[in-house]
């Protein structure tokens, strides 16, 4: 009797062990998923990942909106504040319009910063502030080219002092930049290949009052000269 019962003792311990890992183990999974959703005081950062093998051209997206060009401000002017344009890319106006690349790995089809290059910042002009409702970014490789890192920044242009074009070295936010969102889409696994999309977006429905926006955008590793992000789209829609 004693017997059978240290039995079922062992087994019931057995169970409740491999019940905890389980539960140990979907956390830990979850939390090495890419996809995410993250608030920031009124701001939410939503990320997601279409692995490679399910990314199409359509940039299929479950969670946050597909590119839109008929949504996105047509009055957006990109510029390069720092660093350079790979010569192998296309240049800055390949982030707005809709034109989305064909495949995972086609340089001509998104910008990306100058191999070796520690990345860069990118300008965005709305000519004049305006209610912005949402701002994505979209990006597809088959590697460490596919996930986004940088530091968003905004300004509606009438602060005392403020500094338009900041060269390397200056303090946004001295120079009149308000620091709007940190992005860091890098999975914590190995596979980092894939279809990444950011949407920031704010539950009031205006992320702010706005002309311009900074996107400080750091390469995704430095291991080898191939870590600076491939970005197929950046859509920046008014409220
Ligand atoms: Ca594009």
């Amino acid at each position: 009797m004693a017997s059978r019962k240290a039995k079922i003792t062992v087994v019931s311990a057995a169970v409740i062990l491999l019940a905890g890992l389980s539960v140990i183990m979907a956390f830990h999974i979850n939390a090495r998923s890419p996809n995410h959703s993250q608030a920031v005081g009124d701001l939410t950062v939503t990320v997601e990942c279409i692995p490679i093998s399910e990314s199409t051209p359509e940039f299929k997206f479950k969670t946050i909106p597909r590119p839109n060009p008929a949504k996105t401000a047509s009055s957006a002017v990109f510029s390069l504040l720092t660093g350079g344009q790979d010569f192998n890319g296309a240049n800055l106006q390949i982030l707005k319009g809709g034109s989305l690349p064909y495949g995972p790995d086609v340089p001509d089809q998104n910008f990306f910063f100058g191999d070796g290059s520690f990345g860069g910042r990118i300008l965005v002009d709305l000519q004049e502030a305006i209610d912005i409702g949402e701002i994505n970014s979209y990006s597809w490789h088959t590697s460490n080219r596919a996930p986004q890192l940088y530091i968003l920044f905004a300004s509606d242009g009438l602060a005392a002092g403020f500094n338009p074009q900041p060269d390397r070295g200056v303090d946004l936010v001295a120079a009149g930049w308000k620091l709007l969102a940190n992005v860091d889409t890098r999975p914590k696994t190995s596979e980092r290949g894939g279809q990444y999309g950011v949407s920031i977006a704010s539950r009031s429905g205006v992320i702010g009052h706005f002309r311009y926006l900074l996107f400080d955008c750091k390469r995704t590793e430095g291991f080898d000269r191939w870590g600076n992000t491939f970005y197929s789209e950046i859509d920046i829609i008014p409220k």
